[in-house]
């Protein structure tokens, strides 16, 4: 007699169990998605390399996260993309495009400079 009281009330239950299941996959998963879709465009960072200088000259990126950075060598001479605070040493060719990884970095400032043109190329990515 007791058993199916009980069942009722163990199947009573189990629907916020459902509706719980139902909301962690509606809003639990959603903005974790919508956030990623956010952060794709901060992921990315692209400076451009023009009269030995670079554009942006004080970039800033996320902090703890993985960048692509591409540079554009706008000039007519190649450039030596380098940063000793962030460990990227490239060739870019006169009018080429080069992409690295970089990061996760710690917040901070990290220099960089072009070592072909270190008077006038200079730079300093902010990381927050
Ligand atoms: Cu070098």
């Amino acid at each position: 007699m007791n058993i199916l009281p009980r069942a009722i009330r163990l199947h009573l239950h189990r629907i916020p169990v459902l509706m719980l299941s139902l909301a962690v996959a509606a809003f639990g998963l959603l903005p974790p998605m919508a956030t990623t879709t956010a952060l794709a465009a901060d992921n990315e960072l692209t400076i451009t390399i023009k009269d030995h200088k670079f554009e942006p000259a004080n970039p800033e990126i996320p902090a703890g996260t993985r960048v692509k950075l591409t540079v554009i060598n706008a000039d007519t001479t190649a450039e030596e993309f380098e940063s000793h605070d962030f460990h990227v040493e490239k060739i870019v060719g006169a009018g080429k495009t080069i992409s690295v990884y970089i990061g996760p970095l710690e917040a901070g400032t990290y220099k960089f400079f072009g070592e072909r043109h270190e008077s006038t190329a200079q730079g300093v990515l902010t990381a927050k």
